[in-house]
């Protein structure tokens, strides 16, 4: 590629002051970035301003090569000014880690595996509560929020790039069963990437601690995240386990019970009181299972994702792809096989 990186600085909304990449072009700062993926819309990685409508836009660009000032947009300002930048520095630098995070750890590539840009559109309409990926443009929107604050925490972005990974891999049909199984991979995804950019963006293995199992705890002005990873029930709609009746519910609600299973086989269940970290599903006393850690767990969801399941994947067949995927990387009846088989008993799928 003929541009070359700069390291910018941004001033982001959740994450304090960070390191952005730019290109240095025709005398001003671009938020493209041509060391993570090439050919796509932009020929780099690049962060759009929507400015307030709803096709990507143009390429952001400043002056100098410090962006943002660390605050929520105020609605009806300028998208370009050092208020209106803040959101395409939490973009760029939740982008920059949720790629690598995949590059380093699992030497996969943007959102295909063979390094094809993508980039995030900031400032999708005005106020938007919502961010989302779209298969047409192969990139992502992000609003502003008026109900949440700006939709660019590093969990949500790790979300909506999940999303894209998925769409070019199994393509799980985003309905019934196999919808909420897309929405769980997001999840999954955003959570191991925060954990990943937290312990600063480096490293080939998936952190331990580092993320919160909460989606969305940043973007809450009232500190209620939108889904909770060890008791999707708490969301007041999102059931525990599955059920013959999950099928019939939205997406955010079915993905409940395969979040819960992937945060048993991580960090393990133990009785509670509350019964957050605990499953009447698992017979066994003491009704609790160890988790592998969650670097293993998500090279086996990752590698059943991407190579195992397909458009109809339901939970049944998650439970046994996973098992199938677990057994590859670390041996058949191996203990991190064995615990995906307890991690699926837990949520009511198989024995
Ligand atoms: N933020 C949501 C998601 O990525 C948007 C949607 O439901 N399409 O799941
Ligand atoms: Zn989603």
């Amino acid at each position: 590629n003929m541009l070359q990186t700069v390291l910018g600085t941004g001033k982001s909304q959740y994450n304090g002051e960070v390191p952005i990449s730019t290109t240095l072009a025709k005398g001003s700062y671009q938020m493209l970035d041509p060391e993570r993926g090439t050919g796509g819309t932009f020929g780099a990685m690049a962060i759009t301003n929507a400015n307030n409508g709803s096709s990507a836009g143009k390429v952001y660009t400043n002056a100098t090569n410090i962006w943002g000032d660390g605050k929520q947009f105020v609605e009806g300002s300028s998208t370009t000014g050092v208020n209106g930048q803040t959101a395409a520095v939490n973009a760029m630098w939740g982008l920059m880690n949720t790629y690598d995070a995949h590059k380093n750890v699992l030497g996969w590539l943007s959102l295909d595996g063979r390094d094809t840009s993508t980039y995030i559109a900031a400032h999708v309409n005005r106020g938007y509560d919502n961010a989302y990926y779209s298969d047409t443009c192969r990139c992502m929107f992000i609003g502003d929020g008026t109900y949440f604050t700006s939709l660019g925490s590093i969990d949500v972005i790790g979300h909506e790039m999940g999303h894209g990974i998925t769409a070019a891999t199994s393509s799980l049909v985003y309905s019934g069963e196999s919808g909420g199984l897309n929405e769980s991979s997001s999840d999954i995804t955003g959570e191991i990437v925060e954990a990943y950019a937290r312990a600063g963006g480096k490293g080939d293995s998936f952190p331990e601690d580092g993320n919160d199992w909460q989606l969305g705890t940043e973007i809450s002005r009232n500190a209620t995240p939108l889904r909770w990873m060890y008791r999707p029930s708490k969301d007041g709609s999102s059931p525990d386990a599955w059920s013959s009746s999950l099928r019939r519910l939205d997406v955010h609600y079915s993905s409940g019970p395969n979040n819960r299973m992937f945060y048993f086989l991580a960090k393990g269940s133990r009785a509670d009181s509350a019964g957050d970290y605990y499953s009447k599903y698992l017979v066994k006393q003491p009704q609790a299972m160890t988790g592998i850690g969650t670097d293993k767990a998500f090279r086996i969801w990752f590698h059943a994702n991407t190579t195992k399941f397909t458009s109809s994947t339901n939970y049944a067949d998650a439970r046994a792809k996973m098992i199938e995927a677990a057994s590859e990387l670390y041996g058949k009846d191996s203990k991190e096989a064995v615990a995906v088989q307890r991690a699926y008993a837990a949520i009511n799928v198989g024995a």
